[in-house]
């Protein structure tokens, strides 16, 4: 009887659990975006000052949505011999945060064609996924408008996924609860085409 109670307790328990991509070009601020993460979901987190260039990855689970469901974020490491192993986390992913350094104008090419990328892989076909213009404290960053038509010529190559683009600050936390509240949203929406992992 005990065990009968036991395991319709754990059942009745079980919360979802999504997965979640952290990409970008190294230095779009993928890491701090993490760490900022954990700290507004009261977490214990890294100071920001300590964080060095990722090398392996950083996984997080948050719990978010009243303890409902639990988000694991994967932060993988974006140099370019690093990226290449991105698309072996795509099969068990839920979703992609896009981190772009909105004052990197010297490498908004190569962003943007590591976007294309991702967006062309079947792998990832119907996830959500989220562009963040980030770093924009900087007086020098560009404006969210171009960063969207950019990012709105790569979506013309994606079905009717849900995809969107939005202004944060990864230093400051600025953005980043709505960010994820909208991927949340989306997440529940597409349950059925990608089911989360129950825990
Ligand atoms: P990565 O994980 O994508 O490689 P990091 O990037 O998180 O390591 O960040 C790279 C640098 O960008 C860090 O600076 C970090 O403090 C800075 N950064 C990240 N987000 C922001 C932001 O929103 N605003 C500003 N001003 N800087 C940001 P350092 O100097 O440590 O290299
Ligand atoms: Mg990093």
């Amino acid at each position: 009887m005990f065990h009968l109670v036991k395991g319709l307790y754990n059942n009745w328990n079980k919360r979802e659990q999504y997965s979640i991509l952290i990409l970008g070009l190294d230095n779009a601020g993928k890491t701090t975006f993490l760490e900022t993460l954990k700290k507004e979901y009261s977490m214990h987190s890294k100071p920001l000052d300590k964080i060095a260039p990722t090398v392996g990855q950083n996984v997080a689970t948050i719990p978010v949505d009243n303890n409902r469901s639990i988000l694991k974020f994967w932060d993988v490491g974006g140099q370019a011999s690093l990226r290449a192993m991105w698309s072996e986390y795509y099969p068990q992913c839920h979703g992609i945060i896009f981190v772009v350094d909105s004052t990197d104008r010297s490498r908004i090419d190569e962003c943007s064609e590591t976007l294309r990328t991702i967006v062309m892989d079947d792998e990832i076909e119907g996830i959500p996924i989220l562009m963040l213009a980030n770093k924009q404290d900087k007086p020098e960053r560009m404006e969210v408008q171009d960063i969207k038509e950019i990012f709105n010529r790569i979506a013309e190559h994606m079905s009717a996924r849900d995809s969107r683009v939005l202004p944060v600050c990864a230093l400051t936390g600025e953005g980043i609860k709505d960010s994820i509240e909208w991927m949340i949203l989306r997440l529940q929406r597409n349950k059925n085409d990608r089911p989360p992992v129950y825990k």
